[in-house]
């Protein structure tokens, strides 16, 4: 299942030659993971693991591609593709999952595989489900569970399995019910989908502890459009079309009874597409004239710019300070990256005096970026944003606030 390309490393060494002007500069280097001569999508990321998918032309389909960043200078990554299309690959810990064209001899169908790549020279391989009859599609993972979408021909449904045992995936549904649950996220015990139960899209989610027992609860069910979902330990962001235009809405799930709805970046302009990961958010915004990545800290509440290049940048995802999105400022689609540092990602309110690179302690690490341009001078000052969470209009009451959906039955 793999297949050896060779590839341009010279993304990592500017990397690793600028992370240590970025911290002072506010400013982050956007290098290529791996630049290539074919457009790759759809960017996941967890740890130091980036995985997209990507049309390879050589050989006329879609393999999955597997980067290992945490040691710029020995990058390793593998392929994971056949003959079919893999795509909509997303990453957790050295798992991989994605979703397979199967071929066979009745039909022709999406099932979703898996492979273990903690030995990238030999991943190996698993399948997480592939039944003939339905489609299933855009997996999630968090620790030993996957999440997808899953057809028959019918509506679509949200089912698991538990991969504890990959050679043995334990399957069991998870929102079954009439109409259509898609795109699930998964977060621990907590999975997120889009339903448009009420004839738009809604975001609900359940509590899996009891695998075979699913409680589930609403987060969002107002009018208009709620999709896109993505969980975060106790919060959920989402893509919003409220307004009139697309913007970035964010909720408190801690307690399920009372769901507390925010805006992360409510503007006229489109925001869309959010990834969430601890107390940062990002998304892609038009508000320049064309796509850029935008971030938020939950704890400071500043929205900062991560990209300015006139090209489009979208479809972030993020791990930690690092994020990974496609870009086309090459002319074709290629996954960029950026570690983010500083003040604007700092997890405290207010970063000490004399703390230059953000992680809310004055140390040695920021005694060598200040010695690091000593001599200089005219040092452009770091500029921050404004946070640009504006108002929206006032909801009305939501024909929805009293709908339960729990215990609705096929
Ligand atoms: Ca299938
Ligand atoms: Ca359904
Ligand atoms: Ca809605
Ligand atoms: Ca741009």
């Amino acid at each position: 299942m793999v297949r050896q390309q060779s590839r341009t490393l010279a993304g990592f060494l500017l990397l690793a030659s600028a992370i240590g002007a970025a911290a002072q500069a506010g400013r982050w280097p956007q290098v290529p993971v791996l630049a290539g001569p074919d457009d790759q999508e759809r960017p996941d990321i967890h740890g130091t693991m980036v995985v997209w998918q990507e049309f390879v032309s050589e050989f006329g389909d879609y393999d999955i591609y597997v980067v290992d960043v945490n040691n710029p200078d020995e990058v390793s990554f593998t392929v994971l593709g056949n003959a079919n299309d893999q795509t909509h690959p997303a990453v957790y810990g050295r798992r991989v999952v994605w979703q397979e064209l199967v071929t066979g001899q009745d039909a022709t169908d999406w099932d979703i595989r898996l492979a273990d790549v903690t030995d990238m020279d030999a991943p190996i391989g698993y399948v997480v489900s592939d039944i003939p009859a339905n489609d299933e599609e855009a997996p999630a993972i968090h620790g030993n569970v996957v999440v997808w979408q899953d057809t028959n021909g019918a509506d679509y449904d949200v089912y698991g399995a538990d991969i504890t045992d990959p050679c043995s995936p334990l399957e069991f549904a998870i929102a079954p019910f009439e109409f259509d649950q898609k795109a699930p996220s998964i977060y621990r015990d907590t999975v997120l989908w889009q339903d448009n139960l009420f004839g738009d899209w809604d975001l609900l989610a359940a509590d899996i502890w009891l695998q075979d027992r699913p409680t589930e609860f609403p987060v969002a069910l107002l009018e208009s459009d709620q999709q896109g979902g993505v969980v975060s330990d106790d919060v959920v962001v989402w893509e919003d079309n409220f307004s009139g235009s697309w913007d970035i809405y964010a909720a408190r799930i801690a307690d399920q009874n009372e769901v507390r709805e925010f805006a992360i970046a409510a503007g006229p302009a489109h925001q869309r597409d959010p990834d969430i990961d601890g107390h940062l958010v990002v998304w892609q915004d038009d508000r320049n004239g064309n796509w850029d990545i935008f971030g938020h800290n939950l704890i400071t509440g500043r929205t900062f710019q991560i990209t300015d290049d006139p090209g489009d940048q979208i479809r972030p995802a993020l791990s930690g300070t690092t994020v990974v999105w496609q870009d086309d400022r090459g002319g074709l689609w290629n996954v960029y990256m950026a570690v983010l540092a500083g003040p604007a990602v700092a997890g405290c309110p207010e970063t000490p005096a004399g703390d230059l690179d953000g992680n809310c302690r004055v140390d040695f690490a920021d005694l060598a970026l200040l010695a690091s341009s000593w001599l200089q001078s005219h040092l452009d000052v770091p500029r921050t944003r404004a946070s640009e969470s504006g108002a929206r209009p006032e909801r009305g009451p939501s024909r929805r606030t009293s709908a339960t959906p729990v215990g609705r039955t096929r």
